[in-house]
């Protein structure tokens, strides 16, 4: 009997969406680069499944039914080219391979190419809901040809994660338009987690609350409007504890927060195409600071003691607010970035859909996504969702307890970058007159770089002092 379906790689994300595929009727061939890997995850984790392992490539691409179907789940970057090189010469004109790792968009669209030359379809595809998603259902973010999508579509709808609003797996667009949503995706990621943690900062240094009440404080929050995954895994590790020391674990993590690269390039494609990502783009830099640990040592003791400003507790429900403010506007941001990303390289994504995927599954799961998607379906080309009065009314309605949240933290000397940026992406944005107008005097008054003006049209140049 042969299988229907490939995986290599079986590291945490490959092992739970082979076990995720079989469990869902399917016979899948396994195969990684380090036989022990594979012993380990047959003889541990597969009971019953219909799961073949295999030792050497070429068995494995022999063990697939015809045309193959392989999904490769290894590190990102030159592993996937590699694992190609040696999976071409047993492939043929037809099989599809599937890139379902954080692979950057631009590797996505030079493998597209390349392996048209050797008639191999491919698909760049995102696949967000970590370890538990992969196993249980993620969001599941394909882009490429059709063609290549239509050949597994049964297979990913099957075992991707279920909403009221159907399977959370769609044929994202053309080209890597899977892997830029899946980057954006974690650019919004980013900018949530940094946001509850700056909420986190000021309930514990500000309001002097321990981990448990904290911890509390989310849980009963995310009852209501949040309904956000990330707040749900917050609350759960605030009540996490040490058992050598009995103390909540997240007090004894060290405060350097690491990165894969997603992040950072989001910021980038963001900066490439020219589209307005600030809060998105500082939660990297949160994460680049923390790392300067012996710096920030150091210099806070030049600084000098931070005096924690005078609030009581009844500023809890603003920083709720602030959080759902972050939030909206966090994706906001990553929805402008990827309708840009769209015109530019022709992906042709509905932006719609990536909302409806993201509802389940995946890490950026919140209920805050079906108000996202009723604003957007009121006008599809409000594509970064300000431009309604029902977008308006809700972050107006907040703006109140954000100014208070932010002035409270800049009084303690807190950091709280992307409430501040969130803040000033909102009054930029709608802000009539800019001081952009001297900006443009500046540039023509040093380097004659010309301006347009308000009350007649051309582009002008003025001698703005004399040359000698
Ligand atoms: P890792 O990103 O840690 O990659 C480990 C896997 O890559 C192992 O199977 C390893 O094989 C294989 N590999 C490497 Br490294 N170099 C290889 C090469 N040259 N040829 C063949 N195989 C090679 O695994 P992961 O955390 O399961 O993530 C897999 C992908 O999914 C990544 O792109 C990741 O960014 C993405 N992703 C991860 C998560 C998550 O929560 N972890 C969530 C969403 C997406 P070996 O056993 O022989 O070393």
């Amino acid at each position: 009997m042969k299988a229907n379906i490939g995986v290599v790689g079986l590291a945490v994300m490959g092992q739970n969406l082979a076990l995720n595929i079989a469990r869902n009727g399917y016979a899948v061939a396994v195969y990684n680069r380090t036989a022990e890997r594979t012993k380990k995850f047959v003889e541990e984790r597969v009971k019953g499944e219909k799961i073949f392992p295999s030792f050497d490539i070429q068995h494995f691409v022999d063990s697939i039914e015809k045309p193959r179907k392989i999904i490769l789940m290894v590190k990102a970057g030159s592993p996937v080219d590699e694992i190609i090189e040696e999976l071409l010469p047993y492939l043929e004109k037809g099989d599809l391979l599937i890139d379902a790792g954080n692979s950057h968009y631009a590797d996505t669209n030079e493998r597209l190419e390349r392996l048209s030359h050797h008639g191999i379809l491919y698909l760049g595809m995102g696949v967000s809901g970590g370890e538990y998603g992969a196993l249980h259902g993620p969001s599941i973010m394909p882009g490429g040809s059709l063609e290549a999508y239509k050949m597994v579509q049964d297979v990913l709808t099957k075992i991707a994660a279920k909403t009221e609003d159907g399977p959370c797996c769609t044929y994202v667009g053309n080209g890597s338009a899977g892997h830029f949503v899946k980057m954006v995706h974690n650019g919004i990621e980013y900018s949530i987690m940094q946001s509850i943690s700056e909420i986190y900062d000021i309930m514990r240094k500000v309001l002097k609350m321990n981990s448990a009440e904290i911890g509390r404080v989310f849980e009963e929050w995310n009852k209501g409007e949040l309904g956000s995954f990330l707040v749900e895994i917050t609350y759960k590790i605030m009540n996490y504890m040490d058992e050598e020391t009995n103390r909540p674990l997240v007090e004894l993590i060290l405060d350097k927060a690491e990165q894969k690269g997603t992040g950072k390039w989001t910021a980038q494609a963001a900066l490439d195409l020219g589209v307005p990502t600030p809060s998105l783009n500082v939660a990297v830099f949160a994460r680049t600071i923390s790392h300067f640990k012996e710096q920030r040592i150091q210099l806070s003791k030049i600084f000098g003691e931070k005096k924690m400003a005078h609030v009581d507790k009844s500023i809890v429900k603003d920083l709720e607010k602030s959080l759902l403010f972050n939030m909206f506007l966090s994706f906001s941001q990553g929805l402008w970035l990827i309708h840009e990303a769209s015109n530019a390289y022709n992906y042709n994504i509905d932006l719609l859909e990536v909302l409806r995927i993201w509802k389940g599954g995946c890490i950026i799961r919140a209920k805050l996504l079906d108000f996202l998607r009723n604003i957007l379906k009121d006008n599809p080309q409000n594509i970064n969702l300000l431009a309604s009065d029902l977008a308006m009314n809700f972050v107006k309605e907040k703006l109140p307890s954000v100014l208070r949240v932010s002035s409270i933290a800049r009084e303690s000397g807190l950091p709280t970058p992307v409430l501040n940026n969130s803040i000033d992406y909102l009054f930029s944005l709608t802000e009539e007159n800019l001081p952009a107008n001297l900006i443009q005097a500046q540039r023509d008054f040093f380097g004659a770089h010309t301006f347009e003006r308000i009350d007649k049209e051309g582009t002008f140049h003025v001698e703005w002092q004399e040359l000698e």
